[in-house]
Formats: structure tokens, sequence, C-alpha cells
């Protein structure tokens, strides 16, 4: 493999925008820090533009930010790359399929990036093949947050970007301006709000709202939205702001995901959600509830356990107090005052593990350079079938 590698990206967009958002991050990383030709195939154009508002849903192809982007239908008229990724166990339209298994091992290497877990299992699945017809292997390429696993997206240059704004106090002004984001009052504890549906959200915003300390809540787009215009008992519209008691409320429009890391970074408290923003909530080194992706039969009790051990495995017994009750309670539905007061009154402590855990992770080597690494990687067999 060599720097001019082409690498088709696959993403088809379930629902939300992780799947997107994850290869869109990936794709402009290999491009810009790797040098890679990178053409990223898309399903659904117009979910994309939501976080890339430079992206015209009517072109079957067009370059933006360095990337060729597809609609998802170019694949039968092309041939496939050096490198092919499917994001999240996405399926190839069988005309392409069929050429990237006439390609063969010797001259194309194939992954499926799975969705990132902190359940031990991954690191024994992480990079096993998967015979193909043709005598090609899939390799199944698990994102994580232990060395055996092939890591997280980070851009290089992430953490100091984050270090330099953060030492900043105008690059907050000036990010939170540009947002028409109210400067929070002196002493608030402001909070980024990104999660799913949740309800019994009343009390805890009636707690708020007569609290003495100042909270501000930067309210990101989703349906969280209507559990706060109920308490309202009005809409807040996407860039308005109201202040009800000590809560000042101001609902968000979605932004490119650049400032999206600054809002991160200039918040108290990150509550985040399913994979992509939970992961650059711990490179913002904030603490942060994680509004884990609901699933079927609880299977994601398992995967915020599992993470549980990984992320409070050295913490004190002060921060797992805090951490553990309060996202149980988010991610059940319960009642979330008492566990709000003690998450805030610990934030000192959450802080410093934020911290401490974001250098962990970040001794590791980053996913775009693992994936990198296994694709130059020799095949360790081709298999007749
Ligand atoms: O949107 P999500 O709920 O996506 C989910 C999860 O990825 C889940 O794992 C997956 O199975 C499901 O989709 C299909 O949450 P996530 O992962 O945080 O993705 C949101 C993306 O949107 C992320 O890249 C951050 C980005 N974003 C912006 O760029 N701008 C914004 O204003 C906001 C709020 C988010």
């Amino acid at each position: 493999m060599n720097q001019r590698d082409t690498w088709d990206l696959f993403c088809h967009v379930v629902d939300n925008f992780g799947d997107i958002g994850v290869g869109w991050r990936l794709a402009r990383q290999l491009a810009h820090e790797h040098g890679r030709n990178v053409r990223l195939f898309v399903d659904d154009l117009n979910t994309f533009r939501v976080i890339c508002p430079q992206i015209n849903p009517r072109l079957a192809q067009q370059s933006v930010d360095g990337v060729q982007v597809f609609n998802w239908g170019r694949q039968l008229q092309l041939e496939p790359g050096d490198v092919v990724v499917e994001l999240f166990g996405c399926k190839l339209v069988p005309a392409f399929l069929e050429r990237v298994q006439q390609r063969g091992a010797e001259r194309l290497r194939w992954f499926n990036l799975e969705h990132l877990s902190a359940e031990p299992w991954i690191e024994g699945s992480h990079l096993k093949p998967s015979p193909q017809p043709g005598g090609i292997n899939k390799l199944f390429f698990f994102p994580g947050f232990t060395p055996a696993t092939g890591g997280l997206i980070r851009e290089t240059d992430l953490l100091a970007r984050r270090d330099a704004w953060q030492a900043m106090p105008a690059a907050r002004r000036i990010a939170l301006r540009s947002l028409s984001l109210p400067p929070p009052p002196e002493h608030a504890t402001t909070v980024v709000l990104f999660s799913y549906a949740r309800a019994r959200l009343e009390s805890w915003l009636q707690g708020l709202a007569t609290a003495d300390r100042p909270t501000v809540l930067w309210i990101c787009p989703g349906p969280i939205i209507e559990a706060v215009n109920d308490w309202l008992h009005m809409q807040l519209l996407t860039g308005q702001t109201t202040v009800r008691g000590s809560l000042t409320l101001c609902a968000l429009p979605f932004m490119p995901q650049e400032r999206f890391d600054e809002l991160l970074w200039a918040a108290d408290v990150c509550i985040v959600r399913g994979e992509d923003s939970f992961v650059r909530a711990q490179w913002a080194a904030r603490p942060m509830v994680w509004h884990i992706y609901p699933q079927q039969d609880g299977v994601h009790d398992k995967k915020l356990d599992a993470f549980f051990d990984l992320y409070l495995k050295d913490a004190t017994a002060d921060v797992r107090d805090a951490i553990i009750p309060l996202w149980t309670a988010w991610n059940r539905n319960l009642d979330l005052d008492s566990a709000w007061s003690e998450f805030v009154t610990a934030l000192p402590q959450l802080r410093r593990h934020a911290r401490t855990w974001c250098n962990r992770l970040a001794s590791q080597p980053d996913l775009a350079s693992q994936l990198l690494t296994a694709g130059r990687a020799k095949q360790t067999q081709t298999v007749p079938l």
C-alpha cells in the first residue's frame, strides 16, 4: 500500500448521525493526514448534509474538503480502489462486490469497521479474517479503548488544538458568540445536552431552575427538546434562549463537527450519546454523561457496564459514586435530581478523572493509523473457497 492508494469507504445511514459522523471524520483524516485518495459512498446525502452543509444531495459525485463523495449508486460504474472499508457492516451492491472479489487478495484489502464497544470479547475478534468468495479475506476491525483493539478516531492535532483553545478565554467567547449563545452567568454550570428522547425531565429542569447556583443548558438538535418544551409549556425554537429562575436554556442548530468539538471543550458537563459524540467528549476531557444508543432487550446495558469497567477501573470512590448513579438514572429514565446534585458537587474530581482517562487513551495509536498499518500488512492467508 502506498501513499496515493485509493480508499473506498461505504456508509449506510441507519438512523441519526453517527454512521455518517464517523465516516466523514475518518474519510477526512485519511485524506488530510495520510494523503490517501479517499472515495466516500453514502446512501443518504440529505442526512450527510445536516452535519456537512457543503454537501449537495443532488450530485452523484462531488469533491468536498479533499474527499470524493459519491451517492450510493455510483459504485455500480466504478472499479474498486486499493482498500475497501464497509462502515458498520453495510452491504456493498452485488456488482461492486463481484469486482472486489475479482481483484483478489494481492491487490485489495477489505475491512468491516465495527461499532465501538468496551466489551472484552472484541479484543479477540479484532482483525480476525473472514474468508469471502474469490479467496479474499474481509478483516473485522473493532474500534475500542484498549491496546488490543483498533483504537479511536483522533486527529493528530486534536488535543493540541483543544488545549490551545481552552487556554484562550477569548476563543470560548468567540465560539459562543458565533453560535448566538449569550455569555453564561458568572459561576454557572454549562451543560451540552445532546441525548436521545428521555422521559421524566421535568423534575430535573425544575430543580435546576430553583437551585442557588445558575445552570446553562446548550441543547443540541434532537428528540430531547420535546421533554424540554413540555416543561417550558412553549416551543423553544432553534436559536432561541429562555430563562427560568436559575436555569438558562438555549436551543442550538446542528453545527459542523469542528464547532461541535468546541462546544464540548467550552462546557463544564457534556451529556452525549451514541458513539461519535461520546468519543469526542472523552477527547474534550470533560465530565460527561453517556446516553447509550438504546437497543432491544437491554443489550446496551451490557455495553454501558463494560465501559464502566474500563472508565472507572482506577477511579476513586467519589468519582464512581458520582458517575454510576447519574449515568444509570439517565439511561433508565429514572429520577435525576439527587444523582445530578452529587455529580455537580464532584465536578473538580470528575475533571481530573476525565483528563487522566483522555491521556491514557491518547497514549494508544489512533484508529486511522491502525487501519493504515493493517492495510499494509500482507494478507495472513488467502483461503481457496
Ligand atoms: O447521532 P447519533 O445518535 O448516532 C448513532 C450512534 O452513532 C449509534 O452508535 C449508531 O448505531 C446509530 O447512530 C445508527 O450519535 P453520535 O454517534 O454521537 O453521532 C452524532 C454525530 O453528529 C457526531 O459525529 C457528532 C455530530 N454532530 C455534529 O457534527 N454537529 C452537531 O451539532 C451535533 C449535535 C452532532
